[in-house]
Formats: structure tokens, C-alpha cells, sequence
């Protein structure tokens, strides 16, 4: 087949992705609260990582180390200006800015910690994307308030991104709210109300109806946060962020159809309240069928319509299937089979890489709003060599493979897509497992999943794949 060397449009926003408690470290410096991405202990392939109830001696807390970021941070910038990136997407640890979560005044060296990330960057023409809770909240907001299962998350969580907003509006311009808030629809993984909401259940707890008001609550905070961040300044662009793992049905059988329709309604209907600023009524439905009865307001409803988002910010890392499994309402721990069409990765994960350019049509076709990838890569075991090298022609597949499928969704589909952020783009922890040697990075930090190491970094092969693809705007991959 011939290649495609078409370009991506010029103003394509290429870069890379992390998130704070993954890659910091730091986590007492600078005055910073703990956080509940602080109470997690490691994790392997079958075990997820589990939060203890507070800091004790005999467990390994990966994220308190992290890759140390936050003082070796300039140098691992350089690299990424060195890579040609225009942009880089991070998060901002609550905790740094507001300790405790509840306070009204901010913690200034926090603040400033994130001023002079930002410069740094800026000094490269590096534009800061920046989401404002990345699976963490402070640690107190949990402890004192059962996390965001109590409606005064909103006031806390508005005030943290007023903060933000003002101090950070002339150094960002591009703002996401929660990170992949629809990861919660998979409520009876633990892992994923601790990290979403920072809730943690009680035994004989509807885990399910916490699930739903605590994701309402986060919608409602987004929409403020949304429509404050507009009044400070109409060019600021907000976006949501996703977890998009599309869903397909695994034969075509009419009720495989239906079902399928009803997990991807299940599983996206958080971008629908997002874009359009309503839930949709077959969810009112599910709750009336359910008698959830939940805290939902008149003055919550206004509040979503008018803080709708500006983008859709999502990540993509692999499709799911499923089949009809007698009963209509999509579960996903249960209700995924395997698909035989596609390879998983060494941790399961499907990949597929013409996934993406579905979902990039899907979301097109469903909100017509401007797309931003904001997570794609592969995670895996790294070898580093004698002369400090790392062969990962595995990598550069896998990306090379995305990027087709996103160069033909944007060239040949006219989907609107503002850019590119690539996962983990320098290794960092890994949020499922707190393993350091599930990997995504193009630059690899030496570092095991005990913390040692000497923690030097070096270019893998995908670095100088990725400095290409960039430079060439897209058209060599
Ligand atoms: C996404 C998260 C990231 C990240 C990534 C890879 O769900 O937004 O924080 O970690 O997945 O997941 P993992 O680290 O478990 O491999």
C-alpha cells in the first residue's frame, strides 16, 4: 500500500500526557496536603493497587517518590521541547493548591510550584493543557466528608478552579475538569470510586446509586467550573475528559445491537450532560426504575445547561465487546467478552488501533465539538540496554498505527481534532497497578517498581520516532 505523507493541519497541537501524583513525587514538599493518590500501595498483574487507611511503614507508596518531577522537572521538559512538542497535558494536585481541600485561602507555594512548571514550559512555546483533578483529591475531603459523595465537594472543588483560572489564565489556555469521570460505570472495581471520587464504601452500600450521586456532583462542579472559567476569560477553552473505550457488538444479532447501544449509552451519557448540558431521558428512566431517588436539583439542572464544554478531551487505549446477556441493563464488570478480531496487550488490553478512528466519528457525529486525544499509548516491559538504549519497536507500532487511523479520521473524515497528547510520555507510575515497569514513556526513567534506581533518563527509539512524526507534522510516521 502506498504511504500516506500527508500532514497533519498546521496549528496541530502534538505533545505528551501525565498526571501529578503519577510522575511528582514530592508528595510533603511545598507545603502540600496529602492526597488520596498518596495512601496507594503498590500492585501487580493480579492484584489492583489497595489505598490503607493511612501511611504505615511496612507498605511501598509509589506515588511519594514518584519519578521526582517535581525538582528534576526542567530537565525533563528540555527533553520534550527537544522532541519538538507543542504542548504538554499535566494535572494540578488539589493538594498543593489547597492542602486540606476545605480551606478558604490557597497554599502560595503550591501555587507557585505550577507558575514556574508552566514558564518552563512556555520558555519552549510548550502550551500547558491542564486537567484540574486527575483521579486525586485531597486526603481530608475523604476523611471528613465521605469524598464526593457529600454535595460540599462542589463549593471545594469550584473554589480550587477559581484559584487556578485566575493565577493560571495567562499561561493556559486549554483546561480539562475530571480525568476520565466515566471511569466510574465500572462501580464495583474499587479502584475506580477511590480514584474518580475519593469514596470509599461501606460494606452493604448500594455501590451503584453512590456511583451516580457522586458522578452528579462532579457534573454540576464541572459546569460551574465551566461557566466561571468563561466569565474570567471567553477564550479559555474547557473540555471534558473521557475514558473511550467503544464498544462493539460481538455478532449481529439484533438483541447483540440493542444491547451494545445500551453500554455505550451507559458508558457515555457523562459526555452527554458535558456537551449538552442535560441527562438523557433514558437515564431518568433507569433512576426512577431503580428508585434511586437522588439528590438532583432544579437549580443542579440550570447549573449543567449553562456550563456546557468547549472540547472533548478524550483517551483511547482499546475497544470492548459485548453480547446480549439476558438482561437489559449494561454492567461492566460482567457484561464484556473478548473479541477474536484483535490482540491484547500484556495486560489485556485490546488493541485497535481502527477503534480510533471510530470513536473519533462517534463523538463527531454525537456533539459535534472540536476532539482532543489526550491519552493514547501502549504500556509494557522496557529492556534498557548495557549502553543505555531501549529498543521499542513494539511502541512505535502501536503509535504508528494510532496515528493513521487519526490522520484518516482528520483528513478524510474532516473530524475536528485539536491535537495529540500521548500518554506517559516520559515513565511514570502506572495509575492501575503503581508499577513503574508497565511503561509508556519514550524517555525511560531508571527506576524500579521498588523506587530504585538511579532515576537518570534516557531516550528510548520511540523518542527519536516521535521528534520525526512531529517535525514532518505527521507525515512521515
Ligand atoms: C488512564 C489514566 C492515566 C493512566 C493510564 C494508563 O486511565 O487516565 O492516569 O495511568 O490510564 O493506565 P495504567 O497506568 O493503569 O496503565
Amino acid at each position: 500500500m502506498a504511504k500516506d505523507n500527508r500532514e497533519f493541519p498546521a496549528d496541530f497541537l502534538w505533545g505528551g500526557a501525565v498526571a501529578a501524583h503519577q510522575l511528582e513525587g514530592g508528595y510533603q514538599e511545598g507545603g502540600k496536603g496529602l492526597s488520596i493518590a498518596d495512601l496507594f500501595t503498590l500492585g501487580d498483574k493480579d492484584h489492583p493497587r489497595t489505598i490503607t487507611a493511612k501511611i504505615e511503614d511496612d507498605h511501598y507508596y509509589p506515588n511519594h517518590q514518584a519519578i521526582d518531577f517535581y525538582h528534576r522537572y526542567p530537565e525533563d521538559i528540555k527533553l520534550f521541547a527537544e522532541m519538538g512538542f507543542k504542548c504538554f497535558r499535566t494535572s494540578i494536585a488539589w493538594s498543593r493548591i489547597f492542602p486540606n481541600g476545605d480551606e478558604e485561602e490557597p497554599n502560595e507555594a503550591g501555587l507557585k510550584f505550577y507558575d514556574d512548571l508552566f514558564d518552563e514550559c512556555l520558555k519552549y512555546d510548550i502550551q500547558p493543557v491542564v486537567t484540574l483533578s486527575h483521579f486525586e483529591i485531597p486526603l481530608h475531603l475523604v476523611q471528613e466528608y465521605g469524598g464526593w459523595r457529600d454535595r460540599r465537594l462542589i463549593e471545594f472543588f469550584v473554589r480550587f478552579a477559581d484559584v487556578c483560572f485566575r493565577r493560571y489564565n495567562n499561561k493556559v489556555k486549554y483546561w480539562m475538569t475530571f480525568n476520565e469521570i466515566n471511569n466510574q460505570t465500572n462501580f464495583e472495581a474499587a479502584g475506580h470510586l477511590y480514584t474518580n471520587s475519593g469514596i470509599i464504601s461501606q460494606s452493604g452500600e448500594d455501590r451503584e446509586k453512590l456511583m451516580y450521586q457522586a458522578a452528579h456532583y462532579e457534573l454540576v462542579a464541572s459546569a460551574q467550573a465551566v461557566k466561571l472559567g468563561h466569565s474570567i476569560d471567553p477564550k479559555m477553552q474547557i473540555g471534558s475528559m473521557i475514558a473511550m473505550c467503544p464498544i462493539y457488538p460481538l455478532t449481529s444479532k439484533p438483541e447483540d445491537i440493542l444491547f451494545t447501544q445500551r453500554a455505550m449509552q451507559t458508558r457515555y451519557w457523562f459526555s452527554d450532560v458535558h456537551a449538552n448540558g442535560y441527562y438523557p431521558q433514558w437515564l431518568l428512566n433507569f433512576f426512577d426504575k431503580k428508585n434511586f431517588d437522588l439528590d438532583i436539583t432544579t437549580a443542579d439542572l440550570a447549573q449543567l445547561k449553562e456550563g456546557t464544554v468547549d472540547y472533548i478531551g478524550f483517551s483511547y487505549y482499546m475497544s470492548f465487546t459485548t453480547e446480549y446477556p439476558g438482561h437489559e441493563d449494561f454492567n461492566e464488570a460482567h457484561d464484556l467478552v473478548a473479541n477474536p478480531y484483535v490482540k491484547a496487550s500484556e495486560w489485556g488490553w485490546q488493541i485497535d488501533p481502527t477503534g480510533l478512528r471510530y470513536a473519533l466519528n462517534w463523538f463527531t457525529d454525537r456533539y459535534h465539538l472540536p476532539l482532543f486525544v489526550v491519552e493514547n499509548g501502549l504500556g509494557a516491559v522496557d529492556q534498557l540496554t548495557e549502553d543505555h538504549k531501549v529498543h521499542d519497536d513494539y511502541r512505535i507500532k502501536y503509535m504508528h498505527d494510532h496515528i493513521l487511523q487519526m490522520k484518516k479520521a482528520v483528513l478524510d473524515d474532516g473530524v475536528d481534532l485539536m491535537g495529540y497528547t500521548p500518554w506517559g510520555c516520559i515513565d511514570l507510575v502506572s495509575a492501575g497497578t503503581g508499577e513503574m515497569s508497565k511503561r509508556y514513556g519514550f524517555i525511560y526513567v531508571d527506576e524500579d517498581d521498588y523506587g530504585r534506581g538511579s532515576l537518570d533518563r534516557y531516550r528510548k527509539d520511540s523518542f527519536y520516532w516521535y521528534q520525526n512524526v512531529i517535525n514532518t507534522n505527521g507525515a512521515e510516521l
